[in-house]
């Protein structure tokens, strides 16, 4: 009975990936992409937890496009993904918070027929607390003219139309995910078929599947706004935290938003970053920040939107664009939606 015990052990990435491939053959050849994906986060898991013995905490020294200051780990993680990704061979171009442009990879790509947008290190101003953070990511397929292009486009037209796709809604997303990197290793995923969780064992140094078919609650007890923007919110969500409040839910809010989203998905209740009087579209990146987090969200059986847009169906204008974000427990957001319906 020990021994059927000790062999009963849960599935690695890598096998669920093979199996995958066998039950939707079309999503097969994304499995290079996860297979990256997860070694970069192997990788950058083990810089986040070494990052005070390794003095990689503080600044690296320099100013992103959004005019962020760029911590030492964002520029270090931003290669370790990047290379990790274009070592597939796979994808023509890739989006990056820490990148000012889009980022051809045609003239080396192998196929070339995907488009990936992330944020290596989400939440980076949380790090030299050692509070999460995580990497969040989103793929795309690209379109013909990206791969063969016209007969007669030269290789900058090409690339230029690459370029270009990489401005696609999030309802074109073939996969989407974070890790999370915090007192576990979390690698949640989704390739359209419902959403997956898997824990990094330290033993063996493998994702493995410890939250099969992930379904957020119906409804959860916890709302989770930076609160501190309150005073400049819209009346319609200043009303709806009141009634939260009166109906006894708790403020949880860590300030980095794989985290914030992790216990949503896991707990239920209700996240949001919206727009306030000063940034009328709040913080969060649509490309690779609330178009993936939407993605895992709708998969789980939730709702993710502006308050009055599906967050997946908003097109993108430019790679850094940034949109009011709320989402989690459907119920607990149709709440908030039916107060915005009866405002109009
Ligand atoms: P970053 O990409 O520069 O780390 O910023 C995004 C982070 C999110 O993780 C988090 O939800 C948000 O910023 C918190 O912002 P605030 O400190 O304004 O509450
Ligand atoms: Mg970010």
């Amino acid at each position: 009975v020990r021994l059927r015990a000790a062999l009963d052990l849960p599935m690695t990435l890598g096998q669920w990936v093979l199996q995958q491939e066998r039950q939707h053959p079309e999503t097969a050849d994304l499995a290079p992409l996860i297979t990256a994906t997860a070694t970069a986060g192997k990788q950058i898991a083990s810089l986040v937890a070494r990052a005070g013995v390794s003095n990689l905490t503080g600044l690296q020294g320099s100013v992103n496009v959004q005019g962020e200051e760029q911590k030492k780990l964002d520029v270090l993680t931003n290669e370790v993904l990047k290379n990790a990704l274009r070592s597939t061979g796979k994808l023509g171009v890739l989006a990056s918070e820490e990148e000012n442009e889009p980022v051809s990879l045609m003239e080396e790509a192998y196929t070339g027929d995907f488009i990936a947008a992330f944020d290596p290190l989400d939440g980076s101003s949380n790090l030299d607390a050692a509070i999460a953070t995580g990497t969040i990511f989103g793929v795309m397929r690209s379109g013909e003219h990206c791969l063969t292009g016209p007969e007669d486009a030269d290789i900058s037209q090409r690339q230029m139309q690459c370029l270009v796709q990489t401005l696609q809604p999030g309802a074109n997303l073939v996969a989407a995910g974070y890790i999370l990197y915090s007192s576990s290793v979390i690698f949640m995923l989704s390739i359209g078929h419902g959403v997956q969780g898997f824990s990094l064992d330290p033993a063996i140094g493998e994702f493995v599947l410890t939250h099969p078919d992930v379904r957020v609650p119906e409804r959860g007890k916890i709302y989770s706004f930076n609160e501190a923007n309150s005073d400049n919110w819209d009346p319609v969500l200043q009303e709806y935290i009141r009634s939260m409040k009166k109906k006894g839910y708790s403020s949880r809010y860590i300030g980095s938003l794989v985290g914030d989203v992790h216990r949503t998905l896991i707990y239920g209740g209700v996240f949001g970053y919206p727009g306030d009087k000063k940034n009328p579209n709040g913080k969060l990146r649509l490309l690779y920040e609330c178009a993936p987090m939407a993605y895992l969200m709708e998969q789980a059986g939730g709702i993710a939107t502006t308050g009055k847009q599906r967050i997946l169906d908003i097109v993108p204008r430019d790679v850094h664009q940034r949109e009011p974000f709320i989402c989690g427990s459907p119920r607990d957001v149709e709440d908030l939606l039916k107060i915005y319906q009866g405002s109009m």
